[in-house]
């Protein structure tokens, strides 16, 4: 069974190697969710629809949640539960402590709204979709930051690891070694 257990190793190795390209490749970018009117409520219907439909959102993109401890939460809820204002099946746990940050784990649609009382239901909600990969289309505005040419990645080529910076290299060191902790 040698060659099974090479095989495995050799996948979860080229899994890793891919995941931290795209984490190379692609910068995370940060919203924060109503731009400048934070997380509250609103004063009109549409303005975390509106705030979403100005933002691209990319897995491993972050949303910052601004609000006051003790004023608002923040709960990841299904989407019929976005829609009713239901707190009663969260996704994950009911964050508290503002202001919050969330990473984006996966592609498609989320929903978040405020568990206080009445917020929701005012508009303290917010649905976001992501794209399925990272978008290499037309980078947001640059007000600040590098704007060069995005380096040809070569998915599943080791030399590819050879460009990348010591601090990455030793990150993929520590993923292969995770990786083989997890073979029979
Ligand atoms: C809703 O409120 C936001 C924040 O005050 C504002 O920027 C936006 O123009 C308002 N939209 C409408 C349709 O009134
Ligand atoms: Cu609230």
């Amino acid at each position: 069974m040698a060659g099974a257990q090479v095989a495995s190793a050799v996948g979860l190795v080229l899994m890793a190697t891919g995941l931290l390209q795209c984490l190379v490749v692609a910068a995370a970018t940060s919203h924060t969710v109503g731009g400048s009117s934070g997380w509250r409520i609103p004063p009109n219907a549409t303005l975390y629809p509106d705030w979403a439909a100005s933002q691209t959102f990319a897995v491993g993109d972050t949303l910052v949640f601004d609000f006051t401890t003790g004023t608002h939460d923040v709960l990841e809820v299904a989407k019929s539960d976005y829609e009713s204002c239901s707190t009663s099946n969260p996704i994950g746990s009911t964050i508290t402590t503002g202001p919050a940050t969330v990473t984006i784990t996966s592609a498609g649609e989320h929903y978040y709204i405020c568990g206080f009382s009445g917020h929701c239901d005012a508009g303290q909600k917010l649905s976001i979709t992501v794209a399925s990969s990272p978008s290499t289309t037309s980078p947001p505005p640059t007000s600040t930051g590098s704007n060069g040419p995005t380096p040809s990645a070569t998915p599943g080529s080791d030399s590819a690891a050879s460009s990348l910076p010591s601090g990455v290299k030793a990150t993929v060191a520590l993923l292969l070694l995770i990786s083989l902790a997890f073979l029979p």
